[in-house]
């Protein structure tokens, strides 16, 4: 387990807890499709059904593997444990950054413009400053786009616990985690 991806999980955690009552519980992930749902305004139905349907399995999947205790939420302390088995995590976070880059791209040309990535980003609940940096991390055409496939890989490496140097690690950057 390398530190960066420790920071990494931390952060990820804190910004699931949407209500903000220090664990994970479903109210979170409804909370959080609804505001990713809200900025994507050009995007279609089917669309935007695939990111609530994606959250849904990110949250059945943690209740599912890392609820030891069986309370039907998951503390800090519960949720580390997916570091130990990210092989479990591979289909779910694949499935979310599938369809969150699908918001991002909702002409479906296969890229993001750099406005579309910060509204999205911003209602998950990253640093405005640290997402323009994960942008350009992702080398921009000319006119200020990405390949939506970087986004897709630059969110499964976000996640692998043996991965360091990475764009996501910008994320991080100044969070104190
Ligand atoms: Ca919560
Ligand atoms: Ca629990």
């Amino acid at each position: 387990m390398r530190a960066e991806a420790t920071r990494r999980v931390a952060l990820v955690f804190s910004l699931l807890d949407a209500n903000g009552n220090g664990v994970l519980d479903a109210d979170d992930f409804t909370l959080m499709s609804d505001r990713v749902v809200a900025v994507s305004p050009l995007s279609d139905q089917g669309a935007k059904d695939a990111m609530r349907a994606a959250f849904d399995r990110y949250w059945t999947t943690l209740l599912t593997e890392l609820d030891a205790n069986g309370d039907g939420e998951i503390s800090f302390e519960e949720y580390t444990a997916c570091v130990l088995t990210p092989e479990r995590y591979h289909g779910t976070i694949t499935e979310f950054a599938e369809a969150l880059a699908a918001l991002g791209d909702p002409d479906g040309d296969g890229l993001v413009e750099r406005p579309a990535f910060l509204a999205l980003m911003k209602a998950i609940g990253f640093e405005p400053g640290n997402i323009d940096t994960l942008f350009d991390a992702f080398a921009p055409s000319a006119d200020d786009r990405i390949q939506a496939s970087s986004w897709v890989e630059g969110i499964k490496d976000y996640y692998a616990p043996d991965k360091a140097g990475i764009p996501g690690d910008h994320l991080v950057a100044g969070t104190g985690v």
